[in-house]
Parts: structure tokens; C-alpha cells; sequence
């Protein structure tokens, strides 16, 4: 045999190997790279290097974005924490699980109780499973089930520090006590995501280096409420060039439905935070907290590095959704614009290249083909994400499907290369162009010259549009077509309903 058969040989015999996943059930196989999986929760594209707020100020995500590739076209796949959490991670789009709202739990749900989720994946490739902070949105079934998911579970964070009343006057609709931020003494070190991220660094410190780990944290800021200290706060100028540029009346070309997907909600319109005063104080307050969970980050990725871990450790940092801090009217999440959907999404670690800038689309149910993929473990077929893994070997390489955000049955945004499409359950659309457009103003839907791009952008809609699975409930909304009735969180809403403020 020559020496050319005999490397054939060899190579058939790894690529049979990896193939068919019995490299797994070797020990310590190729050393696996550990997963730093850092999650932020309601944290939009208010990062320094994406480009949405022009004053953001977040170095840490910034240098682990240089030292690795982030996605500038990154969407979620629904503008809320439990469905956008849920599609994550089973990488299985809304629309597939009727998972549209802050309950059900997935794992109540017959069909996906069993369902292999990215943790318990690498579970059963041989990874130590730890989380902390808000990763799943609610505790995982509770305090048995939980050790289902992760092997080891931290610190809760949350909110920690809180001021004895609120901060802010009372806002409409219920005057929820989320609803409320700005300055208030305290230390860092009391905030939930502060001791979420010691909690990491001590895990990190005390790895056993023989098995692979799959760390999962997430922190809870920018959520509401965003308390700060006065020196977060100060980060950011004290007048108005803090505020995000927006068009008066920019819903005047939106259609009514619209409204609908969050139509009577805990967080103000803009013309409360407006009336009130709260706008500017509201923007710092999330800056300041976004620059808070960038310290924190800064703090984690510091001790990968004096540990000897970075070089094997592949660091995913994702946000579950956008907000909107006024543009289009409103203060919080269930948009289908960019404004609600794009999120931060970074990768960095083994297998990634320096410096990446993707601007191709890239959805959060592609995280975990990704990581499957990065890390070499066996690969899943039933996974409706794609794997990123071509553009974090270089960031140019094409893609062709656009990312797909849907809120409730029916109603779903297209974010393709150049354009957002959105196509509510009434049947009415909005278009923009996001290369003359990029704050999403003009609503070029209905206007004859763009037909053919309106019908690119429908074949993307899901095939596969299920009604709200059992157990549903908060922001779920139905539409009946032949009444034209739409149902939001269990109250009807008639065409000419005036729009709550
Ligand atoms: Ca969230
Ligand atoms: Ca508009």
C-alpha cells in the first residue's frame, strides 16, 4: 500500500468517525473546546460596535467582537424572553412550537417535554452543564425538574438592590412595578447580574480541566428596571443628544394590526415618558445598565484569560430581543422592526476568525447548529436553525435565508440583506428599505414598483404557523379573519377600538 492509500485510509477513517458520532464516546476526543454562553436580557443593538446608539459605550463586547466575529444582522426569532428563549434553545422557530407568550413552560407541552435541548446536548457528549442568572425565562419547571436542563445551577441574579419605592411617577396601564427606573444609591456588588458574573468567575477559576464545560449565564439588565448608580449614569451626557432619532407620526403609515401586537401593555408610550419627563432619564438609565452588563462581561472574559481558558473556550454572547426607547411611539418590547428584533450576537474562541463583521442575516435558532458544529459534536437533523460556522470562518460568505421574527400566529417580520418585510394575521404589510431607510420610516408596502420584492420577501413566511400552544397566556394575541375580531390577552379589540395609550 502506498503511502497516498494509507493517508486515504486514515482521513475515510476520521471522517467515518466524526461522521457518525462515535469520536464522542471517545474520552477527552480531540479536547473539546469549553461554551461560554452569555445571554443579555431585553438588550437591543445599543452596543458601541453595532452602531445603534451612537454614544453606547460598551468596550467589553466591543474587544471580544475584535477578537472574534459578530453578526450586524442578527434578529430573534420572537420579540419576547420566553419564546425567543424557547426557540433558542431547542432551535425550533415559534411558529413550530405555538410558544408565542410568557407561559407555557415548553416542557408542559407533550410534543417537546422530551425535546433535546442545546445544554443537554452537550450533556450527552460528555460536558459539566452550569447556568446562572436568567437563561431559561422562569425557574425550569421548578427546583427538581430544573436539574433536567443543567447539572449545576448558580446564583438566581435578578434585580438585587432596590429602592424602597419607585423611582418614577406611576405609569398607565396598571403601573407595574417593573416599570421604573433611573438613580439610586447602592453598590455595584448588590446587583443580581454582579453576582452572576463572581459566580462565573468562580466556576471558571475552579474547572476541572479533564471534562469540557457548557457555562450558561444570563444577565438581567437593561430589563426593567433599570436602576444605576450615578457613575453609570454619568457615562452618559445629561441632554437631549442622548435620545434616539425619530419621526413624529412615523405610525401614520403603519397599519392599524400594527397596534395590535402590543396593544395594552405595562411599558409607557412615548407620549408618557414625553409627558412625564422620563424619556432622557428612561434612555440613560438603559445605557447605564447596558454599560453595567458590559463590566461584567469585562470582569468573566478578564479571568478566561488569567485562567489559561480562552484559547480552548468559544464565547457566545447573545440578547434575547430589541426594545424601543420611543421610536415608533412606544417604550418595550413586541415589534417586529429592527427596533424589537436585532440583537447582539458575537462569537469568539477556536474555529473563529478575528475581526469577522457579518452582515449577513443571521437568526438566535442558528446558535445552536453553531455551537454543534464549532464544537464537533454528533449533528441533529431536526434542528430548524442553520449553522453560522461558514461566516465565522469568513464573515463575506453568503446566505441566502433572511431572518424571521414572528410574534403570535400570523404575524411575522423578513429581514433579508437589504429589505424588512412584515406581514400582519389581517393581511396588511409594511416594507422598508434599509439601505435609504434604516430607522424604518417610510412604509413603501402598497406602492406598485416594489410588488416584486414584496413577493420575494412573502415566500420566506413560515410554512408552518401553528395557533398558541396550550397553556398560553401574557401577549398572546388571535385574529379571526371572518369576524376581523383580534383577542389580545384574552379581551376582544374591534377595528375602531381607540389605540390605548
Ligand atoms: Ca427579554
Ligand atoms: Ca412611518
Amino acid at each position: 500500500m502506498t503511502f497516498a492509500n494509507r493517508l486515504l485510509i486514515a482521513c475515510l477513517v476520521v471522517v467515518y468517525l466524526l461522521d457518525t458520532g462515535l469520536a464522542q464516546q471517545i474520552p477527552n476526543a480531540g479536547k473539546r473546546p469549553n461554551v461560554l454562553f452569555l445571554a443579555i436580557d431585553d438588550q437591543n443593538d445599543w452596543i458601541g460596535h453595532l452602531g445603534g446608539h451612537p454614544l453606547a459605550q460598551t468596550p467589553h463586547m466591543d474587544a471580544l467582537a475584535a477578537r472574534g466575529t459578530t453578526f450586524l444582522n442578527a434578529h430573534c426569532q420572537a420579540p419576547l424572553c420566553n419564546p425567543s428563549r424557547t426557540s433558542l434553545m431547542l432551535s425550533l422557530r415559534p411558529t413550530t412550537t405555538g410558544v408565542y407568550g410568557l407561559a407555557p413552560w415548553f416542557r408542559t407541552l407533550p410534543e417537546w417535554e422530551n425535546r433535546v435541548s442545546l445544554p443537554q446536548h452537550f450533556k450527552a457528549h460528555g460536558y459539566r452543564t452550569l447556568t446562572t442568572g436568567k437563561v431559561y425565562h422562569g425557574g425550569a419547571g421548578g427546583p427538581k425538574q430544573r436539574q433536567q436542563e443543567f447539572d449545576v445551577w448558580g446564583s438566581a441574579g435578578g434585580i438585587g438592590a432596590k429602592p424602597e419605592s419607585k423611582l418614577i411617577p406611576p405609569t398607565p396601564m396598571g403601573n407595574h412595578n417593573l416599570m421604573d427606573w433611573g438613580v439610586f444609591p447602592h453598590r455595584d456588588e448588590d446587583k443580581g447580574d454582579y453576582q452572576v458574573a463572581s459566580w462565573v468567575i468562580e466556576q471558571l477559576q475552579a474547572a476541572p480541566r479533564e471534562e469540557p464545560f457548557f457555562l450558561a449565564a444570563g444577565f438581567f439588565l437593561p430589563h426593567v428596571p433599570c436602576y444605576t448608580t450615578q457613575s453609570w449614569y454619568d457615562l452618559y451626557p445629561n441632554d437631549d443628544s442622548v435620545l434616539p432619532t425619530i419621526l413624529e407620526n412615523d405610525r401614520d403609515d403603519t397599519p392599524r394590526f400594527s397596534w395590535y401586537i402590543h396593544w395594552n401593555l405595562p411599558e409607557p408610550r412615548l407620549k408618557w415618558v414625553r409627558e412625564n419627563n422620563q424619556w432622557r432619564n428612561l434612555v440613560k438609565s438603559y445605557l447605564a445598565c447596558t454599560s453595567f452588563v458590559d463590566a461584567q462581561i469585562g470582569r468573566i472574559l478578564t479571568t478566561l484569560e488569567e485562567t489559561g481558558l480562552a484559547e480552548n473556550t468559544i464565547v457566545v454572547i447573545w440578547g434575547d430581543h430589541g426594545w424601543h426607547l420611543g421610536e415608533k411611539g412606544i417604550t418595550g418590547k413586541n415589534t417586529l422592526w429592527n427596533d424589537g428584533t436585532r440583537v447582539p450576537l458575537i462569537f469568539a474562541g477556536p474555529g473563529v476568525s478575528a475581526g469577522g463583521r457579518c452582515d449577513q442575516p443571521a437568526e438566535l435558532l442558528d446558535i445552536y447548529p453553531t455551537l454543534v458544529d464549532l464544537c464537533g459534536l454528533s449533528a441533529r437533523s431536526d434542528l430548524e436553525g442553520l449553522s453560522l460556522v461558514p461566516q465565522l470562518r469568513d464573515a463575506s460568505t453568503f446566505r441566502e435565508r433572511p431572518a424571521i421574527t414572528s410574534h403570535n400566529q400570523g404575524n411575522h417580520g423578513i429581514r433579508s440583506h437589504n429589505w424588512r418585510y412584515i406581514r400582519y394575521a389581517d393581511g396588511t404589510e409594511e416594507l422598508y428599505d434599509e439601505r435609504t431607510d434604516p430607522h424604518e420610516w417610510h412604509n413603501l408596502a402598497g406602492q406598485p414598483r416594489y410588488a416584486s420584492i414584496v413577493e420575494e420577501h412573502r415566500r420566506w413566511l413560515p410554512k408552518i404557523d401553528v395557533p398558541p400552544a396550550v397553556g398560553s397566556a401574557s401577549r398572546v394575541l388571535t385574529y379571526d379573519a371572518d369576524t376581523d375580531v383580534a383577542i389580545w390577552e384574552g379581551a376582544e379589540v374591534h377595528r375602531t377600538d381607540p389605540i390605548p395609550e
